[in-house]
């Protein structure tokens, strides 16, 4: 980096305190998503998160969690949500399609939104991969969207344009 220009850093914090959650997960594999979902869990938790203020909602598969999400974000109950999904390779070419529209389907939901939503959907060749990336060899790819989802969820407060409505305060909003 230049030795005059010094750009001005946007900081934010890691605390996760006041801060609402949304987290879908799938029933597919639940033996790795389950895994995933107790670590993100556990980094919110860490961070100061309340219980009030995480929700846990099931979809059958990853091919589901776009829609529940951008369900979810159309809520404007959460600072972030944190999509869960294990895709593992069989024998046809039904693995790419689930994980290219479940990749796509998420980045649209949260481009549409401006909701930032965690990509926390591991697509893996063989079911040792997928253990090894929930909490064995690893670590857990869960309890990295948690702190992900947290420094998105003060980023996008901090970058909220102007005149756009305040973030909501206090518990949930119920429709
Ligand atoms: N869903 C997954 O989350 N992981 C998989 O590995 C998987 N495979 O292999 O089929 C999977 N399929 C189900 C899919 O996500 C949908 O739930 C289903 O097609 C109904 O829309």
């Amino acid at each position: 980096m230049s030795e005059r220009l010094q750009p001005n850093k946007i900081d934010v914090g890691l605390s996760a305190e006041g801060l609402r959650f949304g987290i879908v997960v799938s029933r597919f594999n639940s033996f790795i998503t389950d895994r995933l979902l107790g670590a993100a869990v556990d980094a919110l938790e860490r961070a100061g998160a309340q219980s009030e203020n995480v929700e846990v909602v099931r979809v059958p598969g990853s091919f589901e969690l776009p829609l529940a999400a951008k369900k979810l974000a159309a809520t404007e109950k959460y600072d972030a949500l944190i999509a869960i999904g294990c895709v593992l390779r069989g024998e046809t070419s039904h693995y790419d399609y689930v994980c290219s529209e479940t990749a796509r389907g998420l980045q649209l939901a949260q481009m549409d939104t401006g909701l930032p939503i965690i990509f926390c959907v591991l697509t893996c060749d063989t079911l040792e991969q997928a253990i090894d990336r929930a909490g064995l060899k690893g670590g857990n790819k869960g309890f990295e969207a948690g702190l992900a989802a947290i420094e998105m969820a003060h980023l996008s407060r901090k970058l909220r344009a102007p005149n756009a409505k305040p973030a909501p305060s206090g518990k949930p909003r119920r429709k």
